[in-house]
């Protein structure tokens, strides 16, 4: 197909409660959506970035003005795209992987949206439902963390994902496996940590924890090989798996046993499609990650998340742990789990007049007429 325009449109959402983790507090989102324009119809895109460059490098600033202004031209000056071309097309273009994913998202589901085939089908989905865990966010003290901890075990998440920093991390462990038995828990440092506090971390290998996610620097991995083998919780890697490439050195080099999917982290569902192969190929389990993001997605992470290779439940939680009012129709917590979107494309229908109404700046973009 021929991608005409594409318009980028940025929302304000308020979270329904603070999100707080190593690298600092949200209270509310600033997300950029994008809206693919082809001479098929149209497709929906999220950019995962945040407002500031502190989960990785990308903030949502930047992926406007890369899109904007590298990105975009590129491919609108294309005769024709698919999604499976974006990658390609962008590759003289060094990192940006968010903003690369943001508008292969919108590229995908205009495709699949124009012959009717759903992100699931053609992922390999192999589920119609997926297992879901919920984030923690730090809390200012024991009691309310296991007053949130049990509000989300009495809606039926599946698991429970603590976010730990120095200063947070053993004791909010050990508070919550007291409390709550044999719940599947796990935790994320977000790169918090050193390699000389393997000692400390390794007081955690007392609580059976499912793993524990990028417990040091994202460009540590050898460091985080080292890690490994000083403690018994498994090692799960986020922030450093960037590419196949990332994640086919990290599985040799020993640094991690698990890996967190996320399509935006990596430049697409086409890349983070590969690396789940991979991953299967090598038997290390992966899981979806999240990152905050809307209903739009959401649907492309749940589809992913029934992929054969996700063997543990992801932070795809329902719609109403992130916001009081989606942009589509909510994902809502069935017996611990959300249902896999089957419909065209996404599968999910955008709310055009709330979209509207929280919007707060919007432009196109188009090919230049000399195309
Ligand atoms: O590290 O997994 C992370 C949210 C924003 C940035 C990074 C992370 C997260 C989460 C939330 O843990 C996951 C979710 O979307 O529920
Ligand atoms: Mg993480």
């Amino acid at each position: 197909m021929k991608l005409e325009a594409v318009e980028l449109r940025r929302i304000r959402i308020s979270l329904v409660a603070p999100f707080e983790t190593s690298f600092g507090t949200q209270l509310e989102r600033d997300i950029l959506i994008l809206k693919a324009i082809t001479d098929e119809g149209e497709g929906w895109g999220e950019c995962v970035a945040g407002e500031e460059p502190d989960y990785s490098s990308e903030y949502v600033e930047a992926a406007q003005h890369v899109l904007v202004h590298h990105l975009l031209p590129r491919l609108l000056a294309l005769p024709r795209l698919t999604a499976a071309d974006v990658k390609g097309a962008l590759q003289r273009f060094h990192g940006h992987r968010m903003a690369k994913a943001s508008i292969e998202m919108a590229v995908l589901d205009a495709e699949l949206r124009a012959r009717r085939e759903s992100f699931a089908h053609y992922l390999g989905a192999v589920r119609s439902a997926v297992d879901c865990g919920v984030s923690v966010g730090i809390h200012r003290s024991i009691p309310e963390l296991l007053a949130t901890v049990g509000g989300y075990l009495d809606q039926g998440y599946r698991r429970v994902k603590l976010k730990i920093k120095p200063g947070w991390d053993v004791e909010p462990v050990r508070a919550v496996r007291e409390r709550f038995g044999d719940v599947l828990l796990q935790v994320d440092a977000n790169t918090a940590y050193t390699l000389a506090d393997a000692r400390h971390l390794a007081q955690l290998d007392a609580f059976n924890l499912l793993l524990i996610e990028q417990p040091l620097p994202e460009d540590q991995v050898l460091a985080h090989a080292e890690l490994a083998k000083l403690i018994r919780t498994p090692v799960c890697l986020d922030e450093s798996i960037t590419s196949e490439q990332a994640a086919a050195d990290a599985i040799q080099l020993g640094a991690c046993s698990i890996i967190n999917i996320k399509p935006g982290r990596v430049g697409g569902y086409l890349e983070a499609r590969r690396i789940h192969d991979l991953c299967a190929k090598h038997d290390v389990p992966v899981w979806m990650g999240g990152m905050l993001e809307t209903g739009l997605g959401r649907a492309g992470n749940v589809a992913m998340a029934a992929m054969p290779d996700f063997k543990l439940p992801g932070d795809t939680s329902a719609s109403d742990r992130y916001y009081h009012r989606d942009i589509t129709e909510p994902f809502v917590l069935v017996d611990g789990r959300l249902n896999v979107p089957d419909g065209p494309g996404l599968g999910v229908n955008v709310d055009v007049a709330y979209l509207e109404s929280i919007t707060t700046s919007s432009q196109v973009v188009r090919s230049s007429a000399a195309d």
